[in-house]
C-alpha cells in the first residue's frame, strides 16, 4: 500500500472523529430560557412529578404545599427550599448539569415521605453518546490502521 493511501486514511479518520465530536445535533441547539414551575407537595407526592427543562435553562420552582410541611431537595444540585402548609416557597437554580436528578422531600412530613420522589431531567447527555460513538470509532480506526500497516509490510 502506498504511503499517500496511508495517511489519507488517517486524514478521513480524524476528520470523521471530529465530525462526532463537534458536530451540533439537531434539537441540542436550544437558547437557554427562564422556566418556571408550580410544584404541588401532598401526601407523599408532587405534582407535577417530573421537570423537564433543557440544559442552561434558568429553572425556578415555586412549592407549594397543601398538607403539611413539605420540601424539595434536588440531587446533584444540592439545593432545597421548604414550603409551610398554604404557603409558596421559591427556589432558583440554572440547569448547567444534564442527566436525571432526583427531586426529594427535605422535611420528614410522614409516614411514606422517604417514598416522596419526583424527577428533574435536564437536556440530553450527549456528551454521553459522543463519547460511546467515538470510542466505537477509535476501536474501528485502530482496527483499519493496523490493517493498513499489515498489507504494507
Ligand atoms: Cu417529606
Amino acid at each position: 500500500m502506498k504511503r499517500s493511501r496511508v495517511i489519507t486514511t488517517a486524514l478521513v479518520l480524524a476528520l470523521g472523529a471530529g465530525v462526532i465530536a463537534f458536530a451540533p445535533l439537531p434539537g441540542a441547539s436550544a437558547k437557554p430560557a427562564n422556566r418556571h414551575f408550580r410544584v404541588e407537595a401532598s401526601a407523599f407526592k408532587y405534582t407535577p412529578a417530573t421537570i423537564r427543562v433543557n440544559a442552561g435553562d434558568h429553572v425556578t420552582i415555586d412549592l407549594v404545599s397543601t398538607d403539611v410541611v413539605h420540601g424539595l431537595y434536588v440531587d446533584g444540585y444540592d439545593v432545597s427550599v421548604t414550603a409551610d402548609p398554604g404557603r409558596t416557597a421559591s427556589l432558583s437554580f440554572v440547569a448547567n448539569r444534564t442527566g436525571m436528578f432526583r427531586l426529594r422531600c427535605s422535611v420528614t412530613c410522614g409516614a411514606m415521605h422517604p417514598f416522596m420522589i419526583g424527577k428533574l431531567h435536564v437536556g440530553r447527555n450527549d456528551l454521553l453518546w459522543r463519547a460511546l460513538v467515538l470510542t466505537l470509532f477509535a476501536g474501528l480506526a485502530g482496527i483499519l490502521l493496523a490493517r493498513v500497516r499489515e498489507v504494507r509490510q
